[in-house]
């Protein structure tokens, strides 16, 4: 290997000078420096590195959100292995799934959860199962705190595995995008330029980031930690997204990202105004359409422009607004921007070929950015990547005369729900099962506040009595994870369907909007 391509050492090398300024802290009153973030993610590298994995070994975490749980990702990268974040709302099958899929050998699970992770686990092969809660409890900082607090991180090449995220599948289960050391390392520094993130020397002018996503998707994993790590700016670190407090902490704020409904949930808030924002510098929305109603109604009350990009987790980001110059005039409503620098986009038609701008086709992409594959499904990743190497996206839309490209729609049958993925067919699958259905259709439909909400229509069985709303929705909530129950349950005597047998969606959503 010639040069370490290890992300952490990417970001250590960029901390502050001074170690004992602040890179992270609570509304709480924590407080964590530099200094602390590379001792303390060295003790969990140490205690990982001693349970002699294999290079290449997952940890699999599905823990609240933490600075820990952040130590534990950057432990992670030090130590040379590869981090699997799993959403908080999934249930005992998914996780089963995920486990069995991805044969982490060490899994990292809330305290409250140890009894049923530790046994699905323990069952798919893990050797060791640590907790961590969200207030420094657990078995794996009890461990960690017996070893040393220096720790040499261990040399990755650039297309090493860092991390695997699953997304849901089109059809069958979800799939592990395989995202490299060298894919996130370009990505941070194509952002770093792209939104014009301040250093710390930057006498009293350094950034600050509100954080205030979840950490296991890339949007708060990727996207907003490694901007604020490799730019040593201080993060103001929120357990979870909640308005009130977001307003409450804007005013020591530079930059803040958010999924559309966290701008939809400020707006509703009286308090929001220009003077909360008095300091802010960047806010970002990303990972589901941002209405121009919202992005009108923002600028108005803030007289911010928010920026909007587009991404996702086999890509990291691959388009935004521009953030350098009149921001009224570069950054435009209902559309994603321009493709980054690096980053290669084109639009085709349903033959393949390149598409006139304006005209309507699939978003493709090639760059350092794009993931390695799936997970142990070289066939899927295969069929999703051109001959010539672009990446299919799922997504359809067009470039128009400038340069910017539009989404409008999505040719993968997928619903985004606050800014979570949720895939129709599994959700019809677990409904068909059920007594007295003879099938299903799960459909998006547009709600103020999730942007869509995820609506099931069902068919009962001939001579049995259909399953009620609640009983439906009751059910799901025992199987699977609740963002991804439908928030209402509809009968119908049949779907309609076209002359190849099809379920037309469409005509369903217009019904049921
Ligand atoms: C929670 N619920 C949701 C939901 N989140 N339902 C639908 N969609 C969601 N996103 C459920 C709850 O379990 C609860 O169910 C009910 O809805 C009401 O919950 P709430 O109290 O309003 O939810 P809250 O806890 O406030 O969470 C909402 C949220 C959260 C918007 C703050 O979902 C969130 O932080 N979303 C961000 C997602 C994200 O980070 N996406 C990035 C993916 S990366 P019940 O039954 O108990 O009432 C990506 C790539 C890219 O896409 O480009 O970035
Ligand atoms: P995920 O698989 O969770 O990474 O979600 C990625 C998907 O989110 C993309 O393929 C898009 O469909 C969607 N997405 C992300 N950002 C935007 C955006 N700004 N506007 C519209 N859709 C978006």
């Amino acid at each position: 290997m010639t040069q370490d391509a290890n992300l952490y050492r990417l970001f250590a090398e960029r901390f502050p000078a001074d170690k004992s300024a602040c890179a992270i802290e609570t509304p709480e009153g924590l407080y964590y420096s530099w200094g602390d973030l590379e001792h303390a993610s060295a003790r969990i590298a140490n205690l990982l590195a001693s349970l002699d994995l294999t290079p290449g070994a997952r940890v699999a975490v599905q823990v609240e959100k933490s600075p820990e749980a952040l130590l534990l990702y950057l432990a992670t990268l030090r130590a040379g292995y590869v981090y699997l974040p799993l959403n908080t709302a999934y249930r005992e099958g998914e996780i089963a799934y995920f486990v069995e899929n991805a044969e982490p050998d060490v899994v990292v699970c809330s305290p409250s959860n140890f009894g049923w992770v530790s046994k699905i686990a323990f069952t798919n092969g893990a050797k060791h199962v640590f907790t961590l809660g969200d207030d420094r409890t657990g078995s794996l900082l009890e461990r960690a705190a017996w070893f040393g607090d220096t720790f040499e991180t261990v040399p990755r090449a650039p297309d090493d595995l860092a991390a695997i995220l699953y997304t849901s599948g089109t059809t069958g289960r979800s799939k592990g995008a395989m995202l490299s050391h060298g894919n996130l390392a370009s990505n941070t520094r194509v952002l770093h330029a792209f939104w014009g993130w301040r250093e710390p020397q930057a006498e009293g002018r350094g950034d600050v980031l509100l954080h205030a996503l979840p950490i296991f998707h890339v949007h708060g994993l990727f996207v907003a930690s490694h901007a604020a790590l490799y730019s040593g700016s201080k993060m103001i670190w929120l357990s979870k997204f909640d308005a009130r407090e977001v307003l409450h902490q804007l005013p020591r704020a530079t930059v803040f990202m958010g999924v559309p409904t966290y701008y939809v949930r400020l707006l509703a808030e009286p308090g929001l105004n220009r003077d909360v924002c008095r300091h802010m510098r960047l806010f970002i929305s990303g990972s589901a359409p941002l209405l121009r109603e919202t992005f009108d109604a923002f600028s108005e009350r803030t007289g911010h422009t928010i920026l909007e990009r587009y991404g996702m987790s086999e890509t990291v980001m691959l388009v935004s607004n521009p953030y350098h110059g009149d921001a009224a005039k570069v950054r435009r409503a209902g559309t994603v921007g321009v493709p980054l620098p690096e980053v290669t986009v084109r639009v085709v038609g349903d033959d393949g070929q390149p598409s006139a701008d304006g005209d309507i086709g699939h978003i493709q992409v090639k760059g350092p950015n794009v993931f390695a594959g799936y997970w142990r499904m070289p066939e899927k990743t295969a069929e999703e990547f051109t001959g010539d190497g672009f990446f299919k996206t799922g997504d359809v839309g067009k470039f128009d005369e400038d340069g910017y490209v539009h989404i409008v729609g999505r040719s993968k049958d997928l619903i985004i729900s606050g800014g979570y993925n949720v895939y129709p067919k599994e959700i019809e699958g677990f409904i068909d099962e059920m007594d007295g259905v003879a099938e299903s259709a799960v459909i998006g439909v547009p709600h103020p506040d999730f942007g869509e909400a995820v609506v099931a229509v069902i068919v009962p069985r001939a001579g049995v009595p259909a399953p009620d709303e609640r009983t439906v929705i009751d059910a799901l909530k025992q199987r699977i994870a609740n963002f991804k129950v439908p928030k209402r349950v509809h009968v119908v005597t049949e779907l309609p369907r076209n002359t190849m047998g099809k379920v037309q969606k469409n005509l369903l959503r217009d019904r049921f909007k």
